[in-house]
């Protein structure tokens, strides 16, 4: 039995269901605090033939990188045949590739206006979120994965990666019950949707062309409060997808553009067409992008066996705002 309230029964912040307090008010992991040592220790019976999946896509990739981020570029430091190199990366964004969203990512503009703090999760000032409260604690437990792209095409309904597809949070529901997976408190859930593979087969021309301000269009979970109630209510400790945005891209691509104008005119409305801003902020539910659950996902489908032990540690980066996973599954 949860200990949770369900997402109907949480407590109300600035008019939005919020986790806020649950975990006391200083708390910088939301939802990571369910990534107890007991669910360790469980995680770790699962662990079979000691198949070890890194989940960390190409630093390199996307590239050209998505949402306007610059490339970075690799410098090796030392001259030729001299005894030592380093590396050094000039102009890395934490969020060019695989990532987890920190809560300093997004915050709740509702929150900010009718809410003591930052309008981060918890209110914590923006300054005091780092990404290095995550990587100080460690993240292990059990994830399972849902593979809604395997699961839609056998539908008959393929997922479209050149638009923005969305996947409906019942759907994921269903997805997880045909595999026959249970979601248990405290998982990690990973959704594969297959956009990295379909990202992996473009021309170069075709990679700069969805790089090009306002032309990416992807697949992803429907946004809206439905999105933050099944996530919720699956008392996960964080969801890590393989696609740019978790949810779909761009936010509005579903709804009328006279609604989308409205919510853009007010940005304490923006959670109505960008479920990040309820996910992060108001939940405290990290999100992972980009994560490359290719390998993972054939395996999962060849033994049927979709749950596993998880392990990620993020960057000790203080008042970091994101990090690359370093996550491995572990069979
Ligand atoms: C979006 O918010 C769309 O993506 P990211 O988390 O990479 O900024």
């Amino acid at each position: 039995m949860s200990t949770l309230p369900s997402y109907r029964d949480l407590p109300r912040r600035a008019g939005l269901p919020a986790s806020w307090g649950l975990w006391g008010p200083d708390d910088r992991l939301g939802c990571l605090n369910l990534l107890t040592p007991e669910r360790a220790v469980a995680a770790a019976a699962l662990v079979r033939s000691g198949t070890v999946f890194a989940l960390n896509w190409s630093m390199g990739l996307p590239d050209p990188p998505l949402f306007g981020r610059q490339p970075f570029t690799h410098e090796v430091t030392g001259a030729p045949g001299g005894t030592s190199h380093d590396d050094v990366l000039h102009g890395w964004n934490t969020q060019s590739s695989s990532q987890w969203d920190g809560f300093r990512h997004i915050r709740n503009h509702a929150a900010l206006a009718d809410e003591p703090g930052s309008g981060h999760f918890n209110g914590v000032d923006d300054d005091e979120h780092g990404i290095d409260h995550w990587a100080r604690r460690g993240l292990v437990g059990r994830a399972v994965l849902a593979d809604i792209g395997r699961w839609r095409e056998a539908m008959g309904r393929p997922l479209q990666y050149d638009r923005p597809d969305p996947i409906e949070p019942d759907e994921l529901l269903d997805c997880l019950a045909a595999q026959g997976t249970a979601v248990e408190e405290g998982d990690v859930l990973l959704m594969r949707t297959g956009w990295i593979g379909w990202y992996e087969q473009l021309s170069p021309a075709q990679r700069t062309t969805i790089a090009e301000p306002g032309a990416l269009a992807t697949p992803g979970l429907r946004s809206g409060e439905r999105l933050a109630e099944v996530l919720w209510d699956m008392h996960i400790a964080a969801i890590g997808c393989d696609n740019p945005a978790v949810e779909v891209w761009p936010p509005g691509a579903l709804s009328t553009p006279e609604h989308e104008a409205e919510v853009r005119a007010d940005r304490r409305r923006l959670h109505e067409i960008f479920t990040h801003t309820l996910l992060l902020p108001m939940l405290g539910l990290p999100l992972g992008e980009m994560w490359n659950l290719e390998a993972l996902a054939e395996h999962c489908a060849a033994d049927g066996r979709y749950a596993c032990m998880f392990t990620s540690a993020p960057l000790n980066l203080p008042r970091g705002v994101a990090s690359p996973p370093n996550a491995l599954a572990i069979k």
